[in-house]
């Protein structure tokens, strides 16, 4: 018998859901692959389901001028809040790294920025103030972002800011990022830092693929004096990685860093650009098995925070994260797969299961799995290796 909390949740576990409309109506402009109404998308899925009534929900807020500068340099901070909107010439940015074609000035800009920043942190403090076991913030997760400068669609770095205010209370926290692209924004801010393990598993052919950085011998800085040392993880992959090897993987690389670095606190991002199908990514991840690495993670019993990223194929993104709302909340088991009639833009979904297996093992037939198991192997003690260095 679960003692309920009148509106049946299980007494004692908390979820928090860290959300705001006003985010979901900025634009980067027409074409652009970063599409903030993904959330709206999602949002839609997870309510019809009900879910809402089994979290604490919280409408977010900016973060302030003195927050952003916990990370980000005056400077750049002054520029994003004045920049003016252009359209891009040429695709060159100007300064900052600002107003290129993956990171134009749009309308609203610093709006869009310090609410989602805000939302990250509100849900670092609900998991410091012990109010939460998981906190969700959806429009988070935008890894790419610099001290002072932005890049690859994120501007300011919501995951630094909470990884921050968790540092508060937590002595060491560990940064999974499930994204397809590599999280260097987060690995390079505490690249000097025995506190934060950062762990991001993603597309990595030396060049091409953005942001060209991650190979799995960069596992922090060169010198044994430098707190930092081992404490930077990076799994890189070849295209059309299945959920099989991806699930398998990701527990025994989260295993053993957990193992090893005993964090007392998770945030893992949950760039929904790992899935098959997706219009940027190259794997062939399905809703399955990226829920499988939240489950696992909820499943160590560790403070979490879950974050968005990347995403590209919005009906895609809305059900991974309403699926993975599910787990946070314990309600995946008994989640009907069809889609509830009252869903609103419910034509998104083009098949109306929120698992839609025809449709991306279609996706999957032409993306070839080039990761043969003896390189997963290989990328598995070469991460042994490097943690029989980290001791806490
Ligand atoms: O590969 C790049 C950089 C270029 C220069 C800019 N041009 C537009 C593209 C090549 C070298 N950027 C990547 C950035 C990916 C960011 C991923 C972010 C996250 O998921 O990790 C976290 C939120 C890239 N890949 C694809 C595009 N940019 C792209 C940008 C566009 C576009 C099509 C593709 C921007 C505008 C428009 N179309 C209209
Ligand atoms: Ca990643
Ligand atoms: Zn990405």
């Amino acid at each position: 018998q679960i003692e309920k909390n009148g509106i049946g949740r299980p007494k004692g576990y908390n979820v928090s859901w860290h959300s705001n409309p006003d985010i979901e109506k900025h634009h980067f402009g027409h074409a652009h692959p970063m599409k903030p109404w993904r959330l709206t998308l999602a949002k839609g899925l997870i309510m019809s389901y009900g879910m809402h009534a089994a979290m604490d929900t919280f409408v977010s807020r900016q973060a302030t001028r003195e927050e952003l500068e916990d990370f980000h340099s005056d400077e750049y901070l002054d520029y994003l809040k004045t920049a003016k909107v252009a359209a891009p010439i040429d695709d060159i940015p100007v300064d900052f790294n600002l107003g290129g074609s993956d990171c134009p000035i749009f309308e609203g800009l610093f709006n869009y920025c310090s609410m989602y920043a805000g939302a990250s942190i509100d849900a670092a403090r609900k998991l410091c103030n012990n109010e939460s076991d998981i906190a969700i913030n959806w429009s988070g997760g935008l890894h790419h972002a610099k001290k002072a400068e932005a890049s690859g669609f994120c501007y300011v770095n919501d995951i630094v800011l909470a990884i921050l205010q968790l540092l508060r209370k937590h002595p060491r926290v560990l940064y999974i990022d499930i994204d397809v692209h590599h999280g260097d924004g987060v690995e390079e801010a505490f690249w000097s830092t025995d506190r934060v393990m950062t762990l991001s598993i993603h597309k990595y052919d030396g060049l091409n693929f953005f942001p060209g950085t991650g190979d799995l011998d960069r596992t922090g800085p060169d010198s044994e004096e430098n707190p930092g040392a081992h404490h930077a993880v990076n799994v890189p992959l070849a295209d059309g990685i299945d959920d099989e090897q991806y699930v398998w993987l990701f527990k025994t690389i989260v295993g053993m860093c957990v193992e090893r670095f005993q964090p007392t606190a998770i945030v893992l991002q949950c760039g929904a650009d790992s899935l098959a199908g997706d219009r940027l990514g190259r794997f062939n991840v399905q809703v399955q098995g990226h829920g499988s690495c939240v489950s696992y993670c909820k499943s160590l019993n560790i403070p979490l925070l879950l974050v968005g990223g990347g995403g590209y194929t919005p009906r895609n993104v809305a059900r991974a994260w309403a699926h993975e709302t599910s787990i946070a909340i314990g309600c995946d088991a008994t989640l009907d797969p069809i889609i509830p009639m009252h869903t609103p833009y419910r034509q998104h979904f083009r098949y109306d299961t929120i698992f839609p297996t025809l449709e991306q093992i279609l996706a999957g037939e032409n993306r070839p799995n080039r990761n043969p198991d003896k390189k997963i192997r290989e990328i598995i003690a070469s991460v042994t290796e490097q943690l029989r260095f980290v001791n806490c």
